[in-house]
């Protein structure tokens, strides 16, 4: 009798995956793990140099990876950005809206700028690159779309209102999306990181009071590892959740289950 291999529901060979902002921190640790679950890896940010290192790295890896440089807020770099992987690589199937910034400082003093930028970054970024994913994803009917939320997704904090508003309106995108997207077969999902440490949360890290402070409000006593996003990444972008839609999971090792 032919033996049951579920664990092949993880399997990405053959798939595409493009994540934006994976230059470094966060995207970059979700690629590597796409990458080395079978995907071909494409590698973004605004920075060159920044993110030919991550895909040579990927690439000594033994992980197929290219970059691409453009900013996820500009319709027309987003446009032949897609246009020209896909001619190169093929139809991407996975996409993770992983770009975004954070500004932080009181609510009374944040000026339009900083209001503006945030937003585009992190909500409008992903509104455009999901769009020119999308138009592909509809006509083959598959397609995967994870979007990086936030617990500011679900809670505030003060001196980072741009944020959170953008991370809650986030948190809707892909719920719309996943409501509009399900019947061409594409699952629109969200991962919700607590506090794990790259460049956007050294400064907070490094702050003692702050480092305490997360500690004791996150039951599992600790800060993330970014190597725990992997496993959530890849179910998510596999088949294994082909019958998940519109759902954030909170990697966040217990935040947002206490008081
Ligand atoms: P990070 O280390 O600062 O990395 C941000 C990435 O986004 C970099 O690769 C950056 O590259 C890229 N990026 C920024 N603006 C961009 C733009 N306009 N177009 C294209 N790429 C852009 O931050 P991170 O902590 O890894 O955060 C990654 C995602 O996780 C963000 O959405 C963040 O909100 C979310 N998140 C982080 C945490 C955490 O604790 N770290 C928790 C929850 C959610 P360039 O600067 O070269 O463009
Ligand atoms: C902050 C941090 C958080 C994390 C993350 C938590 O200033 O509190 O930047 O917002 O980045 O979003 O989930």
């Amino acid at each position: 009798m032919k033996r049951y291999h579920p664990l092949i529901l993880f399997d990405l060979s053959g798939k595409v995956a493009l994540i934006t902002g994976s230059s470094r921190g966060l995207g970059y640790v979700m690629a590597r793990g796409l990458g080395h679950a079978g995907a071909k890896i494409v590698l973004n940010g605004r920075n060159p140099e920044t993110m030919n290192k991550a895909v040579e790295n990927l690439r000594e890896e033994g992980i197929y990876s290219m970059g691409y440089c453009f900013d996820v807020t500009k319709k027309d770099e987003v446009r032949v950005a897609i246009e020209e992987i896909e001619g190169e690589l093929g139809k991407i199937d996975i996409l993770i809206n992983n770009a975004g910034i954070q500004k932080r400082a009181p609510f009374i003093d944040i000026d339009e700028v900083q209001w503006q930028e945030v937003l585009n970054i992190n909500l409008k970024g992903a509104f455009l690159t999901s769009q020119q994913v999308a138009r592909g994803m509809t006509v083959r009917k598959s397609g995967k779309i994870i979007n990086i939320c936030s617990l500011m997704s679900e809670v505030g904090r003060a001196t980072i209102v741009p944020y959170t508003v953008a991370k809650g309106g986030l948190k809707m995108l892909t719920r719309a999306m996943a409501v509009e997207l399900g019947k061409y077969n594409i699952q629109v999902n969200g991962i919700g990181p607590g506090y794990f440490v790259t460049e956007m949360t050294k400064n907070l890290k490094e702050d003692p009071r702050f480092d305490e402070w997360i500690k004791q409000r996150t039951p599992a006593g600790r800060w993330g590892d970014p190597e725990e996003l992997v496993g959530t990444a890849i179910f998510l972008a596999s088949s294994a959740s082909d019958f998940i839609n519109g759902q954030i999971i909170y990697v966040d090792g217990g935040v947002l289950a206490s008081l």
